[in-house]
Order: C-alpha cells, then structure tokens, then sequence
C-alpha cells in the first residue's frame, strides 16, 4: 500500500500544478488543476480516471458505480491491462486482464513541462517491470513501457483499457479501422471491417488485427470528435457493453453503456510482445479532442 497522501505531498506536490490527495474509497490520487486541463490518476493500478481539458466536458467515462476498494479494478478511465489481457491462457483463477491494474503502483516523480503534467510511476512484476508515465495537458499522453528484467525472453500482452465519454453510443461513429480484420471476441470469429466506420447496434467487442492506425470517435451529440492515437501498439480493442451486459456488471451502471466506448490501444494474441533480457517496448498513447 503506498504511504499515505500528506507524506506523499510535501515530496510529490507541485504548486498551482498538482497535489497528492485522498481520493474515493481513501485512495492516494494525484489531482491536476492547470489551465490546459483537470485530471485525477490513482495510486491504485495507476488508473487515470478523469481527463478534462480546458473549455471541454470530461473526455473519459468512469462509472458512477466505480469501486475504490483497493482491490477490484477502477470501472472507467485508462486502466491498464498487463502482462495479459483478458483471461489469463493457462491459469483459471488468475485475474481477468492481467496483475496491474489492481495493485498499488509506486509514484517516483512529478514535473513541469511544456506538454503539462507529468506523472510517472512504476510497477515491478517478477521479471517485468512497468514504467508509466502520464502527461497531462492540452493534451493526454500516456507512456506504458515494459522492462525485461529477468535473463530470458519475456512475451507479454498489454492494453491500455480507455473509456472515452460520449453523448450517446449509438449515434458515435469510430473512424480509423476501416479495412481492417478484426475478432468478434463474443463468437471468436474473425471478419472484414470493410470500408464502413465502426456504429454501434449491440453488444460490441472486438480486436482489430495487425493495425497501427489512428481512430477517431465522432460524436455528434457532445459535437466533439476524440482522436486516439498510437505508436507501439499492434492491436486496437473496441468495445461497448449495450444493454445485457451492461445489467451483469455489478459497477457499471444499467445505462451506462450509452456514454461511453473503449477505444483501447493494445498488444494482444499474434500481436503480443516479445522482449530480450534488458531490452525495453513503449506503448505510447495520445489523446485529444476538437470541437465539431
Ligand atoms: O476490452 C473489452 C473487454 O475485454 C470486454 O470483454 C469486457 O470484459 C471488458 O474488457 C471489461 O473487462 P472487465 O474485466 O474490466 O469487466
């Protein structure tokens, strides 16, 4: 558990920039308030709940029925899915995306600079070891690299799980994946996105393959588009839970699914990442938002 909130201050505060807090539930979080942005980013998974720029609404989703318990994983935000995704391959009882995302990280350093805000904190599993560094401002930055630190290759999986807000989920379209393959992870089945934008019509979980591209969410309601931009990431996970699900998920609201989507920039599957004794991959995410 990390130390608590005061003592974290007077090494981690920065004036009018940011200032460690107790959060819901009395978890340690890092409040941002700039004039290019507000943010909140717990200790616990390093979850980054709340991105909102200056002269925008909040660009992610997190569930009014969120638990901040210190142990199950924050619904909403950027949570972070490593060293796998989903269900674990081999093992039953290991937790559902992976050891991360509900276990307190270790906050190593805050600073200035000319992009915002940046945070960094790290987590060390027993031959890897995660270093991620947020960077809020006018713009959302978030910098998820992973070390070999054991003397054999290591192959991971990572996503970083992001819920963007929207007016109204049926009426986004998500641009960007055109023409590439994705697995309907509901029927395990592969299929063409063709050249349509992604909409959404029901319960929607896919991973789109082999991809590198840019998405962009275009939402009429809010009259805002989210670009999602990525470097080091092969997979792109697109998901919304629509209504059945949605009534399963005991914090996530029944009508939830309608403000938001995932957009979420992953290695998974043939895309799953390989990494040497010492050797190092980032998976690099950018954020934005315009007005329509
Ligand atoms: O990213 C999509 C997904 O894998 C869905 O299958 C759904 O389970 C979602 O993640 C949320 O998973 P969670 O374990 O947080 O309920």
């Amino acid at each position: 558990m990390p130390e608590s909130a005061p003592t974290l201050a007077d090494q981690f505060d920065l004036p009018d920039a940011l200032t460690v807090e107790t959060g819901r539930g009395g978890l340690p979080c890092l409040k941002i308030d700039t004039p290019d942005c507000r943010a909140l980013q717990y200790f616990h998974g390093a979850t980054v709940t709340n991105w909102t720029p200056a002269d925008h609404a909040p660009v992610l989703f997190t569930s009014d029925r969120a638990v901040y318990d210190g142990q199950k994983a924050i619904r909403g935000g950027v949570p972070i899915c490593f060293p796998w995704f989903g269900g674990h391959p081999t093992d039953p009882d290991a937790p559902s995306h992976g050891l991360v995302r509900t276990a307190p990280w270790q906050l190593l350093q805050t600073a200035r600079g000319s992009a915002g805000v940046e945070a960094r904190f790290v987590h060390h599993l027993d031959q890897l070891r995660a270093d991620y560094r947020v960077t809020f401002g006018s713009t959302l930055r978030l910098a998820l690299t992973v070390t070999n630190t054991s003397d054999s290759d290591q192959t991971f999986e990572s996503a970083l799980h992001t819920y963007l807000a929207v007016g109204d989920a049926a009426r986004v379209t998500i641009h960007g994946l055109e023409h590439a393959d994705y697995l309907d992870q509901l029927t395990d089945t592969i299929h063409p996105q063709g050249d349509q934008p992604i909409a959404f019509t029901a319960e929607t979980d896919r991973v789109y393959l082999n991809t590198q591209a840019t998405c962009v969410v275009d939402d009429p309601v809010l009259e805002r588009k989210i670009t999602v931009e990525k470097l080091g990431s092969g997979s792109t996970v697109v998901w919304n839970p629509w209504t059945d699900k949605s009534a399963r998920l005991g914090d996530f609201g029944d009508q939830e699914w309608t403000r938001m989507c995932c957009v979420e920039s992953a290695n998974i599957g043939d895309q799953a990442v390989t990494v040497a004794p010492g050797e190092q991959h980032t998976t690099a995410v950018t954020i934005r938002v315009e007005t329509r």
